[in-house]
């Protein structure tokens, strides 16, 4: 369904970063749109709009936009391809998929989704129906570390630690910024909670608008975290600030844990993480003593470094040691059950065929025990050249950009090794360039939508303007490749259709779509899930039925750094840090940039240009470079030339460059070897590299 094509207002979904924003749509009497606020509707929305989503009609229409199925005619890689058919297009790849799994086996097919979420459940079905265990997504380098990290200590089904910003007295802030990579609404619950005077100790080797509201900030050399946080844990064990009660009751493994946190008081501590040992002491004091106590966590900077899931580990347990999980104030807190749309965003929890024969399953042990709906796809160059277990021929993928992981360089070797490659994208991409196929995607603007609003309510949001030439969803597109397969998608064979997939998505609800169509305002759900009360959340799930200091899983992988403890390992061991002395981190989030979504857009391209090397002014000054300059980034696997960008919010010691700009690309300087052995996560926070003037003056 999309709104009647008459000139004024309509309201949409903002999807540019996959957030769902609402906006009010100014269009034309052609249905076009003209202009884009945020909509005002409170309490659930006040107007406001990123500056992402103030651009979304230069994402929309981007002439880069893919508006029809295309086929490759010239070599692969030259970017020739002619307009086709969407029957010829699905009949393609539907007759490469069955020949792939005929000739070399169904798990000679990888399939792939990047940042886009939503339909991740029916990426896994089909999948799981076609025969192959090798479906991967971009969470192998996103969020599914610090999940694997949280269901090693609480167990199956809590995944990211959620705070209880509503009710907590003291939050710890840890590598996070939701100021720059927050939703509005997510800006606004931190911004509420400093207002009602929370008081919050922010961990952040930078400054950002989040640390300077804290009353507290530490600021640890990236990657060192782990340190940290056991330091804490000393101090909260040697002044008796812990909850023996709770630990007591719910926990395993605590005298082990207690020893090994003996070995890190907070001055060896400070030689770890440059932190003051009184600062440590300090945060320590304020978190245990001022509950409730709650924690705030990313799914990616403390993940993004090579000891991340034991690093993340450590943390999660302040939280333990202090009784704040299941417990109202503090994380995983007790409240009243949400409605629930039937969606998941790991996917679908079957089981997968030949999950042991996966790529992934030997290199990676714990990935497999704990993420077990997909594999772990970092090292796809070696996979898609057939260095894995079993060579991949057909590569079918959904929104892939091959920039966002370390050495895109390898990744475009690799596609040539591929048999056939077929790419959905909104766009036409640096990826797509090397594919087969192209299959155009529709916006979030371009299909209805259903949306869980506040704590209550449910809300059916047409399509406001028509899909752009002939692009379709993502689900239209694997429904129609499934039926040419000869099986359907969803329990019971349901979903044929977009449609299809909405009416799935309401299962749980207890809601018909004609319902919500027939109440654009929203209706409640007619059923919600029950309130889930401290006892419930506290029986966990874990090898031992309890909160594990020590973890079962990763002690039974029995491989190399994945012990049971929450060990610290320090990644300058690894690291020429002779030849490059300074810390590289990528990727800290800015508001106006998307990974590669936002390059292409002008209005945002014009508040940065190109990618910047943002750097001390100490450290600018010993290396004789200037404000605007162009310097030398270079790292043990390659340089780039970037701008000087003088930014006296970095640690010194530290460089941060954004990921994501397809023609200057940081991840070109990122070893692709250089991951934490548990999750396979690169080291994008914490890696070594050295700055020199262009044209060579010393470091
Ligand atoms: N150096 C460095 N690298 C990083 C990071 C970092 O911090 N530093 N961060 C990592 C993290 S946390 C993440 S999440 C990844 C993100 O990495 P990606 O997921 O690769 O990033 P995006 O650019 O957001 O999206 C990829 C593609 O999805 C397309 N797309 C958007 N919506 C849809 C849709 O609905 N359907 C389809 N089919 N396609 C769609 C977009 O047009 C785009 O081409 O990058 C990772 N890489
Ligand atoms: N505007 C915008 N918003 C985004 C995104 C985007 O690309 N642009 N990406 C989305 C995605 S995919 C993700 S995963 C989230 C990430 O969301 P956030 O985690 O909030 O974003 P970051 O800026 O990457 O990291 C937060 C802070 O962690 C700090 N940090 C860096 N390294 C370390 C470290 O080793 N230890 C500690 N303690 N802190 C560290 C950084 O200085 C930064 O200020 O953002 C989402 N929102
Ligand atoms: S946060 Fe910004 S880009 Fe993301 S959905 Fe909301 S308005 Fe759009
Ligand atoms: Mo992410």
């Amino acid at each position: 369904m999309s709104q009647k094509s008459a000139p004024g207002v309509r309201r949409g979904i903002c999807g540019l970063c996959g957030g769902t924003c609402l906006v009010d749509l100014h269009c034309d009497e052609t249905g076009t749109i003209t202009k884009v606020e945020g909509a005002k509707e409170p309490p659930f929305s006040s107007g406001a709009l990123c500056v992402k989503g103030a651009a979304l009609r230069q994402a929309t229409y981007h002439p880069d936009r893919l508006l029809y199925p295309m086929k490759r005619v010239g070599p692969r890689g030259s970017g020739e391809f002619v307009r086709i058919s969407w029957d010829e297009a699905l009949d393609t790849a539907a007759e490469q998929l069955r020949r792939s799994r005929d000739r070399y086996g169904a798990k000679s097919t990888l399939l792939y989704v990047g940042h886009p979420k939503w339909f991740r459940t029916y990426l896994n079905d089909f999948a799981n129906q076609y025969g192959t265990p090798n479906v991967g997504t971009e969470s192998s380098s996103c969020a599914y570390a610090l999940m694997m990290a949280s269901q090693s200590c609480f167990g199956r089904g809590v995944r990211m630690p959620q705070p209880d910003l509503a009710h907590c007295k003291t939050l710890l802030i840890w590598g996070v910024n939701p100021l720059h990579s927050g939703a509005p609404d997510r800006a606004k619950a931190y911004l509420k909670a400093v207002e009602r005077g929370v008081k919050v100790i922010a961990v952040d080797p930078r400054c950002t608008p989040t640390t300077e509201r804290a009353a507290l900030h530490l600021r640890p050399i990236p990657g060192t975290d782990g340190a940290l946080a056991l330091a804490m844990a000393n101090v909260i064990l040697a002044e008796d600030l812990w909850d023996h009660e709770y630990v007591e009751q719910y926990t395993t493994g605590f005298e082990a844990y207690r020893e090994y946190v003996q070995t890190f008081p907070p001055e060896r501590a400070e030689a770890i993480t440059g932190v003051p040992a009184a600062d440590i002491i300090a945060a320590a004091r304020l978190f245990a003593q001022d509950a409730p106590n709650a924690l705030q966590m990313s799914a990616s900077p403390v993940v993004h470094n090579i000891n991340g899931v034991q690093n993340s580990r450590a943390i999660l347990m302040l939280a333990v040691l202090t009784g704040s999980f299941g417990r109202p104030g503090g994380i995983q807190a007790p409240g009243p059950g949400r409605p629930m749309l039937k969606w998941d965003f790991m996917g679908t929890r079957l089981p997968r065929p030949l999950a042991d024969e996966d790529l992934s399953h030997t290199q990676f042990p714990a990935w497999a025990q704990l993420t077990p709906q997909e594999i772990q796809v970092i090292r796809i160059a070696d996979y898609l050249e057939g260095k894995g277990d079993s060579p991949i021929y057909t590569l079918l993928s959904f929104g892939m950009n091959h920039h966002m992981w370390p050495r895109p360089d390898h990744i475009e070797k690799a596609f040539s090794s591929l048999d056939f490659f077929i790419n959905a994208d909104l766009y036409r991409t640096p990826t797509s360039e090397y594919a087969d196929l192209l299959l155009p995607v529709c916006s979030s603007l371009e299909r209805e939508q259903i949306l869980v609003q506040g704590p209550g309510l449910l809300r059916d949001v047409e399509a406001p303007i028509a899909p752009l030439g002939e692009a379709r969803t993502d689900i239209d597109i694997l429904a129609g490749l499934a039926q040419r397969l000869g099986f359907s998608l969803g329990d019971g064979g349901t979903v044929h259709s977009y449609e299809d997939y909405l009416r799935t998505l309401l299962e749980p609800t207890g809601r018909t779509l004609e319902e919500l169509r027939a109440h654009p305002e929203g209706l409640p759900p007619a059923h919600t899930p029950p309130a889930r009360t401290s006892e419930d959340i506290l029986n966990v799930h874990t090898p031992s039925g309890k909160i594990e200091f020590v973890s079962g899983v990763l002690e039974a992988c029995g491989a190399p750094f994945h012990e049971g403890l929450p060990v610290y390992h320090d990644f300058r061991e690894t690291l020429p840090l002779e030849e490059y002395p300074l810390l590289l981190s990528t990727g800290c989030r800015k508001p106006q940039l998307f990974h590669s979504r936002t390059y292409r857009l002008p209005w945002l391209r014009a508040l940065e240009p190109a990618p910047v090397v943002d750097v001390h002014p100490e450290d600018a000054q010993r290396l004789g470079l200037k404000d605007g300059e162009m310097a030398v980034l270079s790292t043990p696997v390659g340089s780039l030339e970037l701008p000087v960008n003088l930014d006296s919010s970095c640690l010194p010691g530290v460089v941060n460059v954004y990921h994501g700009a397809g023609d200057l690309d940081v991840n070109l300087l990122v070893d692709e070897t250089y991951l934490d052995p548990i999750s396979g996560f690169p080291g994008y926070k914490s890696y070594c590299c050295k700055l020199e003037k262009k044209g060579g003056a010393a470091q």
